[in-house]
C-alpha cells in the first residue's frame, strides 16, 4: 500500500507531533483494518509529560501567530488547502483502509477538509465586527474579536480528518493553535493528515499550530479537559461523555463545543416523491454503515405510504452491496469493530423484545476476502418511536420505520427524541416544507427539506440542540467560538461624561 508510504506513515509511529515529531515513550497502540482485521501498523502513544510537551509548544506558538495579520494568517490556511488537494487520493484511501467508510466517502471527507480550508481563507478577511452608537457625546464604540488561545479538539472515529479540520482551519485563521487528542480507533488517519499539512506550516515556523497527541484517558483525554492552558476544547462523540466534558470544562470556565448524538428523522409525507425518498434514504442509512452522527436512524412515513415504502425499501437493502471499503462497487462497508456489532445486534434483540419487528439484515457477513472483517447486512425495523431502542442512538445501520396519520403526529414523533442534531422533510407542498423549517417544526440543529439528514455542505453551521450539546462548527459564524469579544468605548472629546446621565461629584 503505496500510500501509507507516501503519508509518512511507518509501521511504528510516534504519537506526538509538536512541530516536529517527539520520541514517545507510552503504551503502544496498535490499529487494525476493520474489513479484514490485520494490524495496519501501531503507534508509540504520549505520556502526561509529553503531552505537557505538545501543550507548550503550542501555546508558545500561540503567542507568535496571534500577532500575524488574519489575511496572511489566511493565506497559510490557504496553502494548507491546496497541500490536502494534492493528497486527496492518498488521504481518502487512508480513511478507508483505517475507519472503513467505502472511498468515495472517504474522498468525501477530504474534500470537507479542502472546502473549509477555502472558506476560512475567505473568513479571514472577514473577522468582522461591529460598531454601535454610543449615548455619550464624542465617544464611538466598537466590538472586535481576538484570537482565544490553544484549543483542544477531540474527534471520535468516524470523521477521522473532517471533524479536525473543520476546527483547525477556523481556528487557525482566528489566530488560535490546536492540540488535537484523535479517537485511538483512527491514530493513523491522524498521523497521515498532520503528515500533509505541516510542510506548510514548518515552513512558517508554525508547526505547533497543528500539533497532536495520541494517548490514554487517564495520560491525555483527562488532563485535556482539566487544562487551564486550553481555553476551549471541542468535542465530538457520544452524549453521555459529552456531558461528562461540559462539566468538567465548564467548572474551570473554559468553554466547550460539544457535538455529540443524533437519532436523526426522516419524515415521509403522502405527497413525496418516492423516487427521491427511496435513494436519500439508502444513502442516509446505509452510508459509512451507519456510522455518521448524522446518519438516518428514524423513518417517520405517512400512513397511506407506509406499505410502498417497506417494500421498496426492503428491495432495494437486498440489493446493497457489502464488502471491503477499497473496492469499487462496495456500497457498505465493515463497522468499526467488533464492539460495533454486538452493540448493533444488541439494539435489535431489545428492540425486538419491545415488540419491533426486523424485516431485513443485522445478521454477520463475510465478504470474501474479508473474513476478519466486522460486517453487518443493514438492518429495518418496523417500531414505535417510544420504544426505548428508539430513543436511543445506535452507531450501526439499523433504521427504524415508523408509521404517523398526519403533519402534526409526525413532527410530534420527530421532535420526540432526546437528541437533536438533523432531520429532513419529503413532501412536494410547500406549506407543509415550511412548516417543518418553522419554530413550530423541527427542532434539531439541521432541518432538510427534499435531501436527506446527512452529507451536510461546510458552508452552514453544523450542530444541534438537545442532548447534540449545541454547540455549532464549521460554517456561518461558528468561527466566533474561537475568538474573544472585546468591547471598546473610545472618547474623542475633551470632557468625560459618565454613562446613564451620572453627575459624579462637582
Ligand atoms: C459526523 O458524523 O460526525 O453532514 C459529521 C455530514 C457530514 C459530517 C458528519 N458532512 O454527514
Amino acid at each position: 500500500m503505496d500510500f501509507l508510504a507516501d503519508l509518512g506513515i511507518a509501521d511504528q509511529n510516534s504519537g506526538a507531533y509538536a512541530g516536529e515529531w517527539l520520541a514517545t515513550t507510552g503504551a503502544s497502540l496498535d490499529t487494525f483494518n476493520p474489513a479484514t482485521g490485520e494490524r495496519i501498523a501501531s503507534v508509540t502513544q504520549a505520556t502526561a509529560a509529553e503531552y505537557d510537551q505538545v501543550v507548550d509548544a503550542a501555546r508558545e506558538a500561540f503567542g507568535r501567530w496571534r500577532a500575524i495579520p488574519g489575511p496572511a494568517r489566511g493565506d497559510i490556511v490557504r496553502r494548507v488547502g491546496d497541500a490536502l488537494r494534492a493528497k486527496k487520493d492518498q488521504l481518502g484511501k487512508l480513511i478507508a483502509l483505517e475507519m472503513g467508510k467505502i472511498a468515495q466517502e472517504g474522498w468525501g471527507e477530504v474534500q470537507e477538509c479542502i472546502d473549509i480550508a477555502d472558506f476560512a481563507t475567505g473568513l479571514s478577511r472577514q473577522l468582522y465586527g461591529l460598531t454601535m452608537p454610543s449615548e455619550r457625546p464624542g465617544h464611538s464604540m466598537k466590538e472586535q474579536w481576538h484570537p482565544l488561545g490553544t484549543v483542544g479538539v477531540m474527534t471520535a472515529f468516524n470523521f477521522p480528518m473532517a471533524v479536525w479540520a473543520w476546527n483547525s482551519a477556523l481556528a487557525w485563521t482566528c489566530g488560535d493553535s490546536v492540540v488535537w487528542k484523535p479517537s485511538p480507533k483512527t491514530p493513523l488517519c491522524a498521523i497521515g493528515i498532520i503528515n500533509v499539512v505541516r510542510p506548510v506550516l514548518e515552513a512558517e515556523g508554525f508547526g505547533a499550530l497543528a500539533s497532536l497527541v495520541i494517548g490514554s484517558n487517564e495520560e491525555v483525554a483527562g488532563r485535556m479537559l482539566d487544562d487551564e492552558r486550553m481555553p476551549l476544547i471541542s468535542f465530538t462523540g457520544s452524549s453521555e461523555i459529552g456531558k461528562y466534558v461540559a462539566g468538567k470544562v465548564a467548572g474551570r470556565f473554559g468553554r466547550t463545543i460539544l457535538e455529540c448524538g443524533g437519532n436523526n428523522g426522516l419524515i415521509v409525507m403522502d405527497d413525496a416523491d418516492m423516487n427521491m425518498v427511496l435513494p436519500a434514504t439508502l444513502f442516509g442509512a446505509v452510508g459509512t454503515a451507519g456510522q455518521r452522527c448524522t446518519t438516518t436512524r428514524r423513518l417517520l412515513v405517512h400512513q397511506d405510504m407506509f406499505e410502498e415504502v417497506k417494500e421498496r425499501l426492503v428491495r432495494a437493502y437486498d440489493d446493497i452491496s457489502i464488502g471491503n471499503p477499497m473496492d469499487e462497487g462496495t456500497l457498505c462497508g465493515p463497522l468499526i469493530d467488533e464492539a460495533a456489532v454486538a452493540n448493533m445486534e444488541r439494539s435489535i434483540a431489545a428492540c425486538k423484545a419491545e415488540g419491533g419487528v426486523l424485516l431485513r439484515g443485522g445478521e454477520r457477513v463475510q465478504p470474501e476476502g474479508c473474513e476478519g472483517g466486522h460486517f453487518v447486512a443493514p438492518a429495518i425495523m418496523i417500531a414505535r418511536n417510544d420504544y426505548k431502542t428508539v430513543q436511543s442512538e445506535t452507531f450501526a445501520p439499523l433504521l427504524y420505520l415508523i408509521p404517523f396519520k398526519d403533519m402534526d403526529e409526525a413532527v410530534a414523533l420527530h421532535n420526540g427524541v432526546p437528541q437533536g442534531l438533523s432531520s429532513a422533510i419529503f413532501t412536494t407542498d410547500v406549506r407543509k416544507a415550511e412548516r417543518f423549517l418553522s419554530a413550530i417544526g423541527s427542532d434539531c440543529g439541521i432541518a432538510n427539506v427534499n435531501i436527506g439528514t446527512s452529507g451536510a455542505e461546510i458552508g452552514g453551521a453544523f450542530g444541534g440542540e438537545k442532548d447534540t450539546g449545541g454547540g455549532r462548527e464549521s460554517g456561518s459564524d461558528s468561527w466566533k467560538q474561537y475568538m474573544r469579544r472585546q468591547t471598546c468605548t473610545i472618547n474623542w472629546g475633551a470632557d468625560l461624561p459618565l454613562a446613564q446621565g451620572i453627575q459624579f461629584g462637582e
